[in-house]
């Protein structure tokens, strides 16, 4: 059994999941925790290549299957390399972008069968999955100007805004059905009040972490 804390953060295009990580991150590590910090897709040398594959424009269509397999073999490689090796080691991983991206993107805006993904996961993960997940949800419009003020949008972002849509209410559908492991955080408010809403979770992590 793992000994550390798996923490995952979720959330449509700029919601502030990785403005919102260092934030936990450094709260923890001033707490004295050891947090070990990554992404998805991506998180090792191997995974950031096929993350480059993902985001870039191609000059042929990229197949819905290909762009799921793609992400789940970048996960298998970040699982064996980094997040299981980081666990086992007691860290607290938080985790930028996880499964339940692939359930809302590849299965809400792609139309991909849930139950196709359950089987990659299960094949990938085993048992393993999120201690804790945090959704930062907004609406769609107010994470596009976000994702739009950084600069050139990616293969994702360039997507429909009826794409986004569907991502939003299947992660919100997610965490509706699984309580236990979702908290919802309203991302749409300024950053001292979505921050805010993180000191309970924090105070939950510290206590599962026991420090
Ligand atoms: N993907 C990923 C899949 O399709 N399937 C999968 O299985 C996985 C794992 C790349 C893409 O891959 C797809 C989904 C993605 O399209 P990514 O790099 O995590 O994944 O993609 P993004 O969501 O595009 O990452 P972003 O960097 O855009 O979003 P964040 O991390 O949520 O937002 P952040 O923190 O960078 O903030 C964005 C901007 O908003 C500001 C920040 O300062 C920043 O400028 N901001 C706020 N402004 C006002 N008020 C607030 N409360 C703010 N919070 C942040």
């Amino acid at each position: 059994m793992a000994k550390g804390l798996f923490i995952t953060l979720e959330g449509p295009e700029g919601a502030g999941k990785t403005t919102n990580r260092e934030f936990l991150a450094e709260r923890l590590q001033l707490a004295g925790h050891s947090v070990v910090l990554t992404r998805e897709p991506g998180g090792t040398g191997l995974a950031e290549k096929i993350r480059e594959l993902l985001l870039a424009e191609h000059d042929e269509p990229v197949a819905v299957d290909t762009e799921l397999l793609l992400m789940f073999a970048a996960r298998a490689q970040h699982l064996q390399q980094l997040i299981l090796p980081a666990l086992e080691q007691g860290s607290i991983v938080l985790c930028d972008r996880f499964t339940d991206a692939t359930y809302a993107y590849q299965g809400g805006g792609r139309g991909i069968d849930p139950q196709r993904i359950a089987v990659l996961e299960n094949f990938v993960q085993g048992s393993l999955r999120p201690d804790l997940t945090l959704l930062f949800d907004l609406p769609v419009a107010d994470g596009m100007k976000r994702a739009r003020l950084r600069g050139q949008l990616d293969r994702f972002e360039q997507e429909r805004h009826e794409f986004f849509e569907a991502v939003r209410n299947s992660y919100l559908q997610r965490a509706q059905s699984d309580p236990e492991r979702f908290r919802i955080i309203n991302a749409a408010l300024p950053l001292s009040q979505v921050q805010q809403q993180l000191l309970p979770v924090l105070d939950e992590i510290r206590d599962r972490d026991g420090c």
